[in-house]
């Protein structure tokens, strides 16, 4: 070989093994994350009540795609406003919380398959996981986040946070809250607009006091645990989300679903809520002089839910809000609560709504409208699988058909499907031949 030529070939291979080397480098730096063949959990849920959430739009630029937990703190730390960041799939173990403080970014899992991508606090121990920080217009889509001793995912509202979507996300093990909003001064404008849509929050077992070293036999004794927990939330929309066993240690947890501290004007709808101790919380009974009522104009309408017994829905401190269609199964339940009233909730009305159990409890101490809510006994034919969570009418009810008052406010029932003229009590309007029937 002429000796330019050996001498071009060996710098060819220097230059290979530099590449390999800074390859190598690279890997031992930033290790891709381990591969999940995750299937979507197993639980004792009807499948005709998980909502598969419509896809999210393609992104716009700029896109970043990540595959490791360096590559991952990286780009939510650098991205600039609007960008979309794809996690690949796999098993993301933090060393400590992923703070987002960036308008319009986007976090999403790359298949769209949510159980695909994990973000997990557990080896950890992390407290909070992902915080949403003086920043709008987040997303949060298509994962999982999981084994966290406090707040799966923080909304540090009291910074100015606004217009959060959590979409079709898991929320699984999260010991003090999956979603938390805090109290937000009053020179801080209230988060406004966050949606929280198509997403299941479950728990394995009830909580321990080893989950939370913060939840002691002195304070709360186990029961510090819910699922969304939002203060002077405005306008927000909670919608086609599943709660499952949401469990505080002695079954005397808070909401699945928790609005107060003076939220106004938020839609909860179509949500499932099995096995856990509170179904929906409007306020409750700690109330600061500072905080003239709990929860004002707020609907909560069309919602499922089953065997929650410290109350299916509470309101405590309302004004104005509307309980409508809700379909609440608890024949056993041990206080009572399937719809439970306390203090004042002046202008706040009950009504359409269909409870298997005991009737309203009212310990109410103003005015307050009770209409057309049905109470029924168990029966094998009422309902399609109500410990599964699925409510809907087995048969056509001529006790629940076509008797409820037409409210402008609920014009579709659970299955978006529409009200007709003479609506039936609870969230399920029976159309003889429907679709969302094919479990029967
Ligand atoms: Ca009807
Ligand atoms: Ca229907």
């Amino acid at each position: 070989m002429p000796q330019h030529l050996h001498a071009s070939h060996a710098f060819a291979r220097l230059i290979a093994s530099i590449a390999l080397l800074l390859g190598a480098i690279r890997c031992l730096g930033s290790p891709r994350v381990s591969v999940v063949h995750a299937k979507p959990p197993e639980l004792p849920i009807a499948p005709q009540v998980i909502r598969a959430a419509p896809p999210l739009p393609a992104p716009t630029e700029p896109v970043i795609r990540v595959h490791s937990v360096e590559e991952l703190f990286k780009a939510v730390e650098h991205a600039k406003e609007g960008t979309t960041i794809f996690l690949s799939p796999g098993r993301y173990v933090l060393p400590h919380r992923l703070d987002i403080c960036t308008d319009r970014v986007t976090l999403r899992g790359a298949t769209g398959r949510r159980e695909e991508v994990i973000l997990d606090g557990g080896p950890h121990q992390l407290g909070e996981l992902l915080a949403i920080h003086g920043c709008s217009d987040v997303v949060i889509a298509d994962l999982t986040i999981e084994n966290v001793r406090w707040n799966g995912i923080k909304l540090d509202t009291d910074s100015g946070v606004h217009r959060v979507t959590i979409y079709n996300c898991i929320l699984h093990n999260i010991w003090q809250r999956a979603v938390k909003g805090v109290r937000v001064p009053a020179t801080v404008a209230r988060p406004e607009g966050s949606r929280v849509m198509y997403c299941l929050f479950y728990n394995d077992r009830p909580k321990s006091y080893a989950d939370d070293p913060a939840d002691t036999p002195e304070n709360f004794q186990g029961n510090y645990i819910g699922g969304i927990d939002i203060m002077f939330a405005a306008k927000w929309t909670i919608s086609d989300n599943v709660f499952y066993n949401i469990q505080g240690r002695t079954r005397e947890g808070r909401g699945a679903i928790f609005l107060w501290h003076d939220s106004r004007d938020c839609i909860v709808e179509r949500n499932v809520i099995i096995n856990c101790d509170v179904g929906i919380a409007l306020g409750n009974s700690y109330k600061p002089p500072d905080v003239p009522v709990h929860s004002a104009n707020i609907i909560v309408r069309n919602n499922f839910i089953a065997q929650c017994p410290e109350s299916g829905i509470v309101s405590d401190y309302t004004r104005d809000c509307l309980i409508a269609h809700n379909t609440i199964f608890d024949p056993d339940n041990r206080l009572g609560r399937l719809i439970r009233l306390v203090h004042d909730n002046q202008g706040t009305i009950v009504v359409n709504n269909l409870l298997v159990g005991s009737p309203v409890r009212n310990e109410s101490t103003g005015e307050i409208r009770l209409i057309k809510n049905l109470i029924l006994s168990p029966s094998p034919d009422l309902f399609v699988d109500p410990k599964r969570g699925d409510l809907h009418l087995r048969t056509r009810q001529p006790a629940v058909c076509d008797v409820g008052n037409p409210l402008p406010q609920v014009i579709e029932d659970f299955d978006r499907q529409p009200r007709d003229s003479r609506p039936d009590i609870g969230a399920d309007e029976w159309i003889e031949e429907d679709p969302f029937r094919k479990s029967n």
